[in-house]
């Protein structure tokens, strides 16, 4: 009942993937309920990294109540990130109050607390900049009489502190008046890469679901959209280079697509919340929908001599097929703007390409025997050098790194086959180097975080986002907060209250268990 709050003990692969489709977890473990009790973080989730809470409370009006650039900031009134999020935090607070206070009355309460400054104290503030995986998410927040400061050295850290941290601690869910626990956090992410997968090829998500979960991604402090945009049964990315992949490959050509300016309308609405986006275009296999617009790119598997008329993964034997994949990652480099795009490389079907002759004697000439992975091996490594080129970095699943292809020191590899995992490369102790080396060994870190992945077979725009909140906020919790938070019964309490204060923005987050929202009230 409780795998929402599964906790996973071992955080050790590259990047992690919690498949929240799948219910077949090991429940055994989680045996007893948690107690219902309120949290003495009220209900601050993901939970910061340091805590004070002090029992002193300010009031906080919404009359008067506003957010403001220190003076001393190095980002201000012409940072449309940050004026974006002032906005959006203050609709997210006062809405309710505001309103009943107009149909009430007007006169503005005595408060202790007027404003919130935001202080961006590095000199380049990266306002304008793509968030990537070594942004610096750090922020301070103290609240306090008359002013609260919060304190970040860039504005991806200002982002995570407005996240909710402050709004979050103890608003009273009353009609007119919010009130605010004296506090001091510190935090930062434990991991740099707090990923979330949606799928949009076994069903289309329309826009504005894609949006509502990026914005649902941000109060939750996930900063990785992996967008699994194409796969076997459709091909909804309108390609400029090759429009005929989705004219042919999308469930509808029109309706079904993701435009250019679809794509950078949600990376600019991603970046606006300090979230990247990680296109996958997984390849050579899962490409069943490439193969309708894309004449000769996929393998004709064989019915003993002749043809049967289906297909297989890429073709990789054909100059042409790398010609295409060529063309087509450049174009892609130049539509997404982040370091890394993920080339999948997993579960590729060996059968067609065993059953196809010519295939058999490209194995010979090759010399790769029977072995299949290793021409499986031969197509990514030529799919890598040609992204390389680019510029661009890669992640790729686990199969791919399994089967021994040379990597890029700065590949990502994305483990999904539910092992434990355990991690040496840092530690190769017959290297010696001079000096105190212990503290490199020491601060390594390679280990740089995890996804939830919710795949698409049994999801659409009807239950994506109840299936996906709040099971994914407790992947986030585990992705930000220090590894020793882990009680549940705290946790219940927060999360509980987390899932109603996401109800009440408009996502329509599954409830843990019985009980009811405050705001229901109103
Ligand atoms: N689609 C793609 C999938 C899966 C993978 N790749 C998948 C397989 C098994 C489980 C979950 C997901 N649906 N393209 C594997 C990464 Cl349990």
């Amino acid at each position: 009942m409780f795998a929402t709050l599964k906790f996973a003990a071992l955080l050790l692969a590259v990047v992690v993937c919690w498949a929240t489709q799948d219910y077949d977890y090991n429940d055994a473990e989680i045996d007893e309920e948690p107690t219902l009790g309120d949290s003495p973080y009220g209900s601050l989730w993901p939970l910061p990294q340091k805590v004070q809470i002090s029992t002193v409370v300010f009031k906080l009006s919404g009359a008067s109540f506003h957010i403001f650039d220190a003076k001393a900031s190095s980002s201000g009134a012409s940072c449309r990130l940050l004026q974006n999020a002032y906005r959006r935090y203050d609709e997210y607070i006062f809405t309710s109050s505001r309103k009943q206070g107009q149909n009430k009355s007007k006169k503005a309460l005595a408060s202790d607390m007027s404003e919130l400054q935001v202080w961006i104290t590095s000199a380049d503030s990266e306002c304008d900049s793509y968030p990537s995986v070594t942004s610096d998410e750090s922020y301070k927040l103290s609240v306090d009489s008359p002013v609260a400061v919060l304190k970040a050295p860039k504005v991806w850290g200002a982002l995570r502190g407005r996240g909710h941290s402050f709004y979050s601690t103890h608003c009273l869910y009353s009609d007119e008046e919010k009130s605010i626990n004296r506090t001091d956090i510190h935090d930062f992410p434990r991991f740099a890469h707090r990923g979330l997968l949606l799928d949009t090829s076994r069903h289309f998500l329309p826009i504005k679901v894609i949006l509502a979960n990026l914005e649902a991604m941000a109060w939750n402090k996930f900063n990785v959209f992996h967008w699994h945009i194409v796969d076997d049964p459709s091909f909804p990315y309108l390609s400029r280079t090759f429009p005929q992949l989705s004219q042919h490959g999308a469930y509808h050509p029109y309706t079904h697509v993701y435009t250019p300016s679809d794509v950078k309308m949600i990376i600019e609405f991603a970046r606006l919340r300090g979230i990247r986006v990680v296109p996958e275009f997984d390849t050579p296999g899962h490409t069943q929908s490439w193969g309708k617009g894309q004449k000769d790119l996929l393998t004709p598997c064989y019915s003993g001599a002749s043809p049967s008329g289906s297909f297989g993964p890429v073709n990789p034997m054909l100059n042409t097929t790398y010609d295409f994949m060529s063309m087509f990652f450049k174009e892609v480099n130049t539509v997404f703007p982040d370091a890394y795009v993920h080339l999948g490389g997993d579960e590729v079907d060996f059968s067609c390409w065993k059953s196809n002759p010519d295939i058999q004697k490209f194995m010979e000439q090759q010399g790769f025997g029977t072995d299949y992975s290793k021409l499986e091996s031969f197509y990514i490594q030529r799919l890598l050098d040609i992204v390389t080129t680019t510029n661009k970095g890669y992640m790729i699943w686990q199969e791919v790194f399994d089967n021994g292809v040379k990597l890029k020191a700065d590949s990502l590899i994305h483990m999904w086959k539910g092992y434990q995992t355990l991690l040496s490369t840092p530690w190769y102790l017959n290297r010696i180097s001079y000096g105190q080396d212990w503290q490199a060994i020491y601060k390594k870190k390679l280990v740089i975080g995890g996804e939830a992945c919710l795949w698409g077979e049994y999801v659409d725009a009807t239950n994506l986002t109840p299936r996906l909140w709040p099971r994914a906020s407790a992947v986030g919790e585990r992705l930000w907060s220090d590894r020793d938070v882990r009680d549940l019964n705290d946790a219940y309490s927060r999360l509980a209250k987390h899932r109603c204060r996401m109800v009440q923005r408009g996502i329509p987050a599954e409830p843990l268990f019985t009980g009811y929202c405050a705001h229901e009230y109103k």
